[in-house]
């Protein structure tokens, strides 16, 4: 053939596979499937590397899947709304919907110029109506089901993108998008339950402990943060009321030396009124109020607190009990309010500390020195066994937990309780981009919620973009301004839109039947291909976004939109690591990036890929590098040369297909040999482990071998099979990975079929057997030699070859052999003295 000319092969593919829908897929109950996702992209205007890296390893599961038999989905979207394009409409003064579906345009194209097998007939784009209707519909079933509600919050809050955040999208007291320091607002926000279901977002993770990497797993359980322990009652000492506090520790009751209540609490007024520290104690509640809610979760804040100037009883003991607030108390955990125990809590002792509280030790560590007040220098944390603790004194504090919790639940004065850290999940956005929550608000009826019949609520299009980055659907008013459904006065529609976690929670389902205008999906599609088998993505959604999905998932799963048995999203997770420069992240404002779309102009898609794939194991991040693309571009020009020096004798046959019969000379035995190994290597590497870097070096040695042995292999009818079934087997063992030159090679061998309908090649035990095997030969325990025997040899003729062999013979001299053991094909160990 010609050149190796990459763009025009390429091109030419891929407007094959786009004309004839070559991976367009359908449910096909009598073939196994497989769903591969790679987590969809924000169409922000161009690919990066990391995209391409993650796409690419979705590409090779995918094709490899398909050459397995498998049925594949491998579908393709876009997390179409969001901040970034109400940005852009602001310093482009571009409308956000023609931005973004622009982007989308443009990104489409590239990924299409890397040739992944997507079904592009299941494209969808999440700021697009037939999508998000969808999402406004499952609001109305949350209603119904008081899954989702309204509360007055405070709020972080980010003055640039004015809007809320999540905690999770405040980084180190910034916002995550434009790293404005965040402050908080009190507003009325709509939230949705997901505590409802931390129990069983924490228990079915053990379902995924084969699938996930250890590391999500840990992050999914921490954040939803399950706490056993204790209610107390704390009756305060002028007699009217108590304060709940929230302990894991109920064995340290009597320790208790003080109390430290959140600011926020809403006992604080009453127990400063009037005290003559009123002033210093408001002073301090004002500063701590506009700190940052994640800084005052940090280990490392600056523990500090004022005294309200009032006191409560310790229920165990009568103990008078001066009451504190704590900046690093939080109002929305627990009960807002914290039984301070100095002596083995080590907040509680650097605040004793500055503050000069009392510590009493009550948990003793066995067999050593007592600890006492003064001889603490930190809180003592590990078991001990209880003292200064009444009738409770000698249990071990494992029991003195058991045994409080009882005492307190038979007095009434406490309880058992468990406390969650996931919080329910604030989805109202006060921004324009995104999903119309479908509710309207009326004087008369107050909310009421938009009837099925007249969704979708439509974003509006022809809105007024502000160039202060407020939304203008406060200001649209023929937005806003609407007939209530119920009593048919006039009423104001909802003007906050849907957190886009929302649209990402769900659209790996919506792919099972993406043009459904009827119903968001269909039962049958979702049976048959849900649950994803692979899922990939960064771990920088380690956290909300699986989440959220998972949480969905049960909630359309009791909402009777999925299947009962559907209760996980994604089987399998991988996490790929990042594309580096220089070993540091790329980023515009570094200016360190890599442009895809330039590295395929300058070496092919198919070079491209290969690099992402053979830089690293997937979850390991790798360095950009421009050696490692350029040899994984000769790498493919050798190939090339390879089949332009043989192509004469090859013949078209399938992978693995020469005979033990065909190899007749000691180079065709070995070249056969390592068709075989590679494809057991191959298989095992890319379908046991991902670990496509040491599949592709093994390929890469099998063309080293065919180099190498091609000119003598050419010259008998036996040695052109050897030399053709390897050479197959070289292009199909590639095609997942580098699928154009692959396709295009096999076509010029005059292959009818494409190779994409080539099965996954099959090693056959006979081809790895060696007639002759290499034994090392030690004299005790040491290495003396080497020798070839041949593979059928007993172990009396190993010994036999070995004793004989120059080396050991002149190392045995003046010794006597004691011992020799044969470990058939390995290796003999003589013992002598
Ligand atoms: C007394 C005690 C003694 C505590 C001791 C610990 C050790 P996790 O595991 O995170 O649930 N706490 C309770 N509510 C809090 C709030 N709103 N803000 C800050 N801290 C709060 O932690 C529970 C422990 O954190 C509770 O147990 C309480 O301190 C504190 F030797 O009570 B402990
Ligand atoms: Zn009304």
């Amino acid at each position: 053939p010609k050149r190796y000319d990459p763009a025009a092969i390429e091109t030419k593919w891929q407007s094959r596979w786009e004309n004839e829908k070559t991976y367009a897929c359908h449910v096909d109950k009598d073939k196994k499937k497989y769903y591969v996702l790679e987590m969809f992209p924000y169409p922000s205007g161009n690919l990066h590397m990391g995209h391409v890296r993650n796409y690419s390893i979705g590409d090779v599961v995918a094709r490899f899947k398909r050459m397995q038999g498998f049925n594949v989905m491998h579908p393709m979207g876009w997390d179409a709304f969001g901040l970034p394009a109400e940005n852009a409409a602001i310093k482009h003064n571009i409308h956000p919907s023609v931005w973004t579906h622009a982007n989308i345009d443009n990104m489409r194209a590239q990924l299409k110029r890397l040739g992944y097998s997507y079904d592009w007939d299941r494209e969808v784009a999440t700021c697009d109506e037939p999508y998000y209707r969808w999402e406004q519909l499952f609001f109305l079933r949350w209603l119904e089901k008081g899954l989702v509600y309204r509360k007055k919050a405070s709020q972080n809050w980010c003055p640039h993108c004015n809007t809320v955040l999540a905690n999770e999208q405040v980084v180190d007291g910034l916002c995550w998008r434009c790293d404005t320091p965040v402050v908080q607002k009190e507003l009325t926000q709509w939230f949705l339950k997901i505590t409802d279901y931390a129990d069983e977002l924490l228990a079915d993770l053990s379902k995924l402990e084969s699938g996930w990497p250890d590391r999500v797993l840990s992050m999914q359980r921490n954040w939803i943060g399950k706490s056993v322990g204790a209610e107390i009652t704390f009756p305060l000492e002028s007699g009217e009321g108590d304060i709940k506090v929230f302990t894991t520790r109920p064995d340290t009751v009597f320790g208790v030396t003080f109390m430290t209540l959140a600011p926020e609490h809403p006992l604080v007024e009453s127990l400063i009124s009037g005290k003559p520290n009123e002033a210093e104690a408001r002073a301090f509640i004002e500063r701590t109020h506009n700190m940052d809610r994640i800084d005052r979760q940090s280990d490392s804040l600056e523990k500090e607190g004022v005294f309200t100037g009032s006191y409560c009883l310790n229920p165990f003991t009568g103990r008078q009990v001066p009451i504190w607030l704590g900046n690093f108390v939080l109002a929305e955990y627990g009960t807002g309010a914290v039984m301070a125990v100095p002596a083995h809590d080590q907040r509680d002792f650097d605040f004793s500390k500055k503050y000069g509280m009392e510590r009493i030790v009550v948990i003793q560590p066995e067999g050593e020195a007592p600890l006492t007040p003064e001889n603490l220098t930190e809180a003592y944390t590990a078991p001990g066994v209880l003292v200064n603790s009444g009738e409770f004194d000698g249990l071990p504090n494992e029991d003195a937990k058991k045994a409080i919790a009882d005492a307190l639940e038979a007095s009434g004065k406490g309880k058992r309780t468990t406390n969650w850290r996931l919080r329910d999940w604030n989805i109202s956005r006060q921004r324009y981009w995104g999903a119309p929550i479908p509710v309207v608000y009326c004087d008369t009826c107050g909310m009421v919620p938009v009837p099925e019949d007249q969704l979708p609520v439509r974003l509006p299009l022809d809105v007024q973009t502000h160039t202060d980055g407020k939304s203008p659907l406060p200001h649209t008013p023929e937005f806003y301004n609407c007939t209530c459904p119920k009593c048919g006065g006039a009423a104001k529609r909802e003007t906050d839109t849907m957190d886009t976690f929302v649209e990402s929670s769900w659209y790996f389902a919506r792919y099972t039947d993406a043009r459904n205008d009827k119903a968001p999906f269909d039962m049958e599609a979702l049976r048959y291909w849900l649950s994803v088998d692979q899922y990939i993505g960064g771990v920088e959604h380690a956290i909300l976004h699986l989440l959220y999905a998972r949480f969905f998932t049960k909630v359309l799963r009791d909402l009777g939109y999925f299947p009962k048995e559907i209760d996980e999203p994604f089987a399998n997770l991988l996490t790929q690591g990042m594309v580096l420069k220089d070993g540091s992240k790329m980023s515009k404002s570094k200016g360190n990036t890599v442009d895809p779309t330039e590295m395929i102009a300058k070496y092919g898609a198919d070079t491209v890929r290969l690099f992402c794939l053979f830089a690293a194991p997937p979850e390991r991040d790798f360095d950009w590098s421009d050696t490692g693309i350029e040899g994984a571009s000769r790498f493919l020009n050798r190939i090339w040369r390879l089949y332009a020096d043989t192509c004469e004798v090859l013949s078209p046959v399938g992978a693995c297909s020469s005979t033990a019969a065909d190899a007749t000379t000691a180079a065709a035995k070995e070249v056969r040999l390592k068709e075989h190994l590679t494809v057991k290597k191959a298989g095992e590497d890319i379908g046991n482990r991902y670990q496509f870097n040491t599949a592709i070096a093994a390929i890469m040695e099998l063309v080293n071998a065919l180099y190498l042995a091609k000119d003598e292999l050419a010259t008998t009818e036996e040695g052109r099979k050897i030399l053709s079934s390897a050479m197959a087997t070289v292009l199909t063992l590639l095609a997942p990975i580098t699928p154009h030159v692959c396709e295009e090679l096999w076509e010029d061998l005059g292959h009818a079929r494409s190779i994409d309908q080539e099965p996954w090649p099959e090693w056959k035990e006979d081809a790895l057997q060696r007639d002759v095997l290499t034994v090392v030969i030690q004299i005790n325990g040491k290495l003396r030699g080497k020798i070839e025997v041949p593979a059928s040899a007993s172990k009396e003729e190993v010994e036999q070859l070995a004793l004989t062999e120059q080396n050991i013979v002149r190392h045995l001299e003046g010794l006597t052999v004691r011992k020799v053991v044969v470990i058939p094909g390995k290796l003999v160990n003589v013992v002598a003295n």
